[in-house]
């Protein structure tokens, strides 16, 4: 029903887009026969040390999968997103910064972004960081948070962001597994009211780290935390003691600029590893084009830092493009449902993008929120992080757009770097609840589940892409073997993005979401394998088996069956008591919502565990259980029915 849908792109979009409908197609066009030719010309947007000659030279082909973009050339990413804008814009807000409590903010120009950065960067030298060391950033939605990023780039260490929700075991992996000697975080964050104990999960996660010598601390919220000498500094006391200006280290494209660890169908999180010329080339261009940037424009992405979204479209791609970019700390609820609404008024937000499931959530609560607010300055709306039903996307374009903006479905990953399908707002016409068309150079492909290619327009499949994207991650971290088997080897000569996926007739991708164990809660990708690793390392448990099932907020939530180890009584205490162990394991984003004791797991002989079966029966969709008969006990599906029944 909602493909016969059709939004056009309005007059006003058309007349100020940087691409028309004529341009993306003769564009796209040549983006795919000439690549070489396209990226060259496109390269020129960044300032370039030595500028490129070499552009592509990449390949798909298992075992051999080898990707570089760019390779002689030599830039820094932090001169791209900050001294370069200086003539022109020093004076220019690059951050607003709109704080967890209503009526606390910062405006950062370009001049003071610069003075912070430098500033920063010698503090890290001063530490004795070097080019291609790691460093954790462990920090909340504060500018010290880009400060940090962008002086590790600054200096050419390699970041890696952690998200400020996961727990101290999450942290001291993540470190031991690209081996950081220096991390960086807070006393405290905010969110939603509550203070967050970043120093003291940094501490709990350093019992296990036996690599970290130092530990950068930001004052934020001022209340004591513990110090240990001789490890511990306060950034402040630091930054006093070191000269303001740092000049940018040359680098090479392909040298890494930051690991970002993410979730996988298997075995502990990834560190996506991305590289420096591709990406900001990549972001920076899909962020001009998807949102159509104009200079003076109010941009705004409400994620975190703390994930890819937050790195390419709060930090890199918009300060490249000189922008002026929004950073919140807070939460959409906080201190009401129409906390979003008051700022994009306050600030007067152009640009506007967030996530599904926050949509919904305000949907929830009722479109009286939204509507008491105008938003005059609101022109254009974007969406990321799963799919967006047509439901939400309607509320999101009616209540929010008012029916004057357009709205933007924007599908990519940690992996990708920056969008991959999304539509351009004055060149390609939406329907609510589709991505659309591929970004140039974006070659996407349906396969079947066994790798047959659907080469008719309306096919359905797996989603894969046919050759390499500047943005493109390069490695796993420390592990190419891993990169390679997981996205190059099931579909020999594509990248497997782990999505399935719809093309209708007109060509246009709706993504119907992850094809693999991953979960995708509230737009957090959590490994299925992940919870039940955690669960099994509780002693009560001996066995568990995590699926996702539909959830109206969280678009999935997590469903967690659990054999008990014998004599072990399954009661709601213990049900509690193994939510918070989740949370203490992996984080509060991996509580589990849903947790059935189960008797038995459905299992093939060889001892398989079911998944299709037990996904069903949390979806309560007892009537298409398949072919069960292959089960060494078909039994036990009845026992796992009737205690989803007897739940309600
Ligand atoms: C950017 C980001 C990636 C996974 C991806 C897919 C889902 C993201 C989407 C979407 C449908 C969209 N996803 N955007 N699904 N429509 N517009 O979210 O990266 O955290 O790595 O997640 O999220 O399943 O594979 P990441």
């Amino acid at each position: 029903m909602s493909e016969q849908l059709v939004f056009e792109p309005s007059a006003e979009a058309k007349a100020r887009t940087w691409v028309t409908a004529e341009q993306y197609e003769a564009m796209y066009a040549q983006s795919v026969s000439d690549p070489e030719g396209f990226w060259a010309e496109q390269a020129k947007r960044i300032d370039w040390i030595k500028a490129p000659t070499k552009i592509k030279n990449t390949s798909f082909e298992f075992p051999n999968v080898s990707i570089k973009w760019f390779e002689d050339g030599v830039l820094n990413i932090s001169a791209n997103c900050i001294d370069r804008h200086l003539p022109q814009r020093a004076d220019q807000v690059a951050l607003i910064w709109e704080g967890d409590t209503p009526g606390t903010q910062d405006h950062i120009t370009y001049q003071r972004l610069y003075d912070e950065v430098n500033r920063f960067a010698n503090v890290l030298k001063a530490q004795g960081v070097k080019k291609g060391d790691r460093v954790t950033i462990y920090l909340p939605m504060i500018p010290a948070a880009a400060y940090a990023m962008l002086a590790c780039a600054r200096i050419g260490a390699v970041h890696s962001v952690i998200f400020a929700g996961f727990s101290p075991d999450s942290i001291a992996g993540r470190i031991n597994d690209c081996e950081s000697a220096v991390v960086i975080t807070a006393d405290e964050g905010r969110r939603g009211g509550k203070a967050i104990a970043l120093k003291k999960n940094v501490d709990d996660a350093l019992a296990k780290t036996p690599g970290v010598t130092r530990v950068v601390v930001v004052k934020n919220t001022g209340n004591a935390v513990a110090m240990q000498d001789g490890r511990d500094v306060w950034y402040e006391a630091e930054a006093a003691k070191v000269p303001a200006e740092c000049p940018p280290e040359p680098m090479n494209a392909e040298d890494p600029l930051f690991i970002l660890y993410t979730s996988g169908s298997t075995g502990k999180p990834k560190g996506v590893l991305h590289t420096t010329g591709g990406y900001i080339v990549w972001t920076s261009l899909t962020h001009q084009l998807a949102f159509d940037y104009r200079e003076g424009d109010i941009y705004w992405c409400t994620a975190d830092v703390g994930w890819v979204t937050g790195h390419s479209y709060i930090v890199y791609g918009p300060l490249a493009n000189g922008a002026t970019s929004l950073m919140f700390e807070g939460v959409p609820s906080y201190p009401d449902a129409s906390r979003f609404w008051q700022v994009v008024e306050k600030h007067k937000v152009n640009i506007f993008y967030t996530a599904p499931t926050a949509i919904r959530a305000l949907m929830g609560a009722g479109p009286q929120w939204a509507d008491k607010h105008e938003m005059p300055s609101l022109r254009l709306l974007g969406s990321v992080g799963e799919p967006i039903n047509p439901e939400a996307w309607m509320w999101y374009y009616k209540h929010v757009g008012k029916e004057r903006c357009g709205v933007i479905d924007t599908w990519w990953q940690t992996e990708t770097g920056g969008f991959m399908i999304t539509p351009l707002p004055g060149a390609i016409p939406t329907k609510p609840g589709s991505a659309t068309k591929p970004f140039f150079g974006v070659q996407p492909v349906v396969l079947s589940p066994e790798g047959r290619l659907q080469e008719q327009t309306k096919a359905e499949g797996v989603l894969c892409i046919k050759d390499s994207w500047p943005g493109q991650m390069r490695t796993v971290y420390g592990d190419h073997e891993r990169f390679m088997s997981t996205y190059f080897q099931q579909y020999q000569g594509y990248y497997f993005s782990g999505d399935g996926c719809r093309r209708d007739e007109d060509g246009y991708y709706w993504i119907t979401g992850r094809v693999d164990d991953v979960l995708n809660v509230s737009g957090h990708r959590i490994g299925t394998a992940e919870v039940e690793s955690a669960l099994v390392a509780h002693p009560k448990v001996a066995e568990a088996a995590v699926v996702g099932y539909p959830h109206d907020i969280k678009g999935q939530g997590i469903y967690c069956y659990v054999t008990l180890m014998t004599g072990v009584e399954g009661d709601e205490a213990l049900k509690t008591e193994l939510r918070n162990w989740v949370r203490k394991e992996i984080g509060p984003i991996a509580s589990p919502d849903l947790i059935q004791f189960a008797p038995g797991l459905p299992k093939t002989r060889s001892g398989k565990i079911m998944r299709r079966i037990l996904r069903k029966v949390a979806e309560n969709d007892f009537g298409s259980l398949g072919d069960t008969s292959t089960l060494a006990d078909p039994a036990v599906v009845e026992d796992l029915i009737e205690h989803r029944q007897n739940r309600g």
